[in-house]
């Protein structure tokens, strides 16, 4: 057979783009060579729907074991009790909860997507606000901090079947207890999102969720530094509220109800190569290398922010528990739109993303932000000494984006700072 060239030449072009940028995506990281090759390995030839010991399929007696190997890891490392491994994304994992927790038109809570929120938790363009009703809560104008005083009014007032909790654009730590005690007030099931935080809640560097709500739903490869996929644990497990039973008449535990609302509720034959690489991210994930890691991206995300603040940019919530900060362009650039931002900046090989703020006064198309941050370059080794020289180019940049030979300029160093840098350095 011929090598696919023009396939491969591609893929040889995102890995040097990879290699000479400084990625700053909040959400992306680099893997390490072994979650590669589980993720390339024959793993992928495997049907397996169902789940181990009880499949649709024969031959499933080796991919029975990666899989129950990830699980078991995966409960380790966040002190679960059941985990299903199964979830293709975050959002796969997130409608798979909606799935089982609600019906179509029942009412659910969750954080404005203008103020941080995620598409799977009740955007008007994602079934889970078109299936499913949504009310939401918001973060405060002054503090850019959750507002759980109108999280509580308008739980109380809405009495939602589900809270969820989580964001993919919100820098400070939750107060899961505070949620666990408005949801147990109306009787709601309560699920927490940590698909940005999974790694520093893996690690004790936030508080983890697990502990507090019923549900958790996680991504596997933000900044857990997996493989691309999702995940869904619970700390204890409890019997259904929704007096869903067995055929044998028997009350099924919520733990099988979320196992049927992933196979066969929303998907089909699991992902199984990359159920293994999940499984060696897991296990990555346990090591004090790892922990090493995390407290370094956190290191380099607050003195990341630190440099923006020092340089008159508005950081909400002024600063960051975690690995990201979202930034107001508007009080130091009134004209520049977070697009320009964005791709001014890629230009100049430093990636990042255009993000609404909360309160934005544009669209999400153009916004008025930026959302910044530290896992991916913290994985090339990057430790807080090199984030002022960052944040002096980013800065740089954003005063003067018609500067051509300053972007030009700018991208050498960027090179130069890069190049020889592995992608992976830990
Ligand atoms: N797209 C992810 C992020 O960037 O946060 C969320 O799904």
């Amino acid at each position: 057979m011929t090598r696919d060239t023009q396939i491969f030449d591609l893929i040889n072009q995102e890995r040097a783009r990879q290699t000479k940028g400084i990625e700053l995506i909040a959400s992306e990281n680099f893997v390490s060579d072994q979650v590669m090759e589980a993720m390339g390995s024959v793993m992928t030839n495997k049907y397996a729907e169902g789940y181990p010991g009880k499949r649709y399929y024969g031959g499933c007696q080796i991919v029975d074991q990666s899989e129950t190997i990830a699980i078991e890891r995966a409960k380790q490392l966040f002190g679960a009790c059941w985990a299903n491994v199964q979830p293709h994304s975050g959002a796969q994992a997130n409608l798979s909860v909606f799935f089982a927790c609600l019906k179509p038109g029942d009412t659910f809570m969750g954080l404005d997507l203008n103020h941080g929120g995620h598409l799977s938790h009740g955007s008007p363009v994602n079934i889970s606000g078109t299936y499913f009703r949504q009310v939401s809560y918001g973060v405060k104008e002054e503090t850019g901090t959750v507002d759980y005083d109108m999280m509580e009014e308008v739980a109380m007032r809405e009495k939602p079947r589900l809270i969820v909790g989580g964001a993919s654009a919100y820098s400070r730590e939750w107060d899961w207890a505070r949620m666990r005690k408005i949801a147990d007030e109306i009787g709601a099931i309560l699920m927490a999102d940590i698909a940005h935080p999974a790694g520093l809640i893996a690690t004790g560097e936030l508080a983890n969720a697990v502990k507090f709500c019923h549900i958790v739903t996680t991504t596997t490869h933000k900044t857990l530094r997996g493989p691309r996929g999702g995940m869904i644990m619970m700390g204890e497990d409890f019997e259904n509220p929704f007096g869903i039973k067995t055929p044998k008449g028997a009350t099924k535990m919520m733990s099988a109800v979320l196992d049927s609302a992933v196979f066969p509720g929303i998907q089909g034959g699991p992902l199984e190569h990359v159920i293994a690489a999940k499984a060696v991210a897991f296990g990555e994930a346990l090591t004090p290398a790892y922990h090493e890691y995390i407290k370094q991206v956190r290191k380099n995300a607050a003195t990341m922010a630190q440099e923006f603040m020092n340089r008159g940019y508005k950081v909400i919530s002024g600063g960051t528990d975690n690995h990201l900060m979202l930034i107001d362009l508007r009080p130091k650039f009134p004209e520049l739109t977070g697009k320009v931002a964005e791709n001014t900046l890629v230009r100049a090989d430093i990636t990042i993303n255009k993000n609404m703020v909360p309160f934005d006064s544009r669209s999400a198309f153009q916004t008025s932000g930026v959302r910044i941050g530290t896992p991916a370059i913290t994985t090339r080794g990057l430790k807080e000494d090199a984030m002022p020289e960052i944040v002096g180019m980013i800065d740089a940049i954003l005063c003067d984006v018609e500067n051509e030979s300053l972007i030009e300029s700018t991208r050498k160093k960027v090179n130069d700072m890069m190049q020889d840098r592995p992608l992976f350095a830990w």
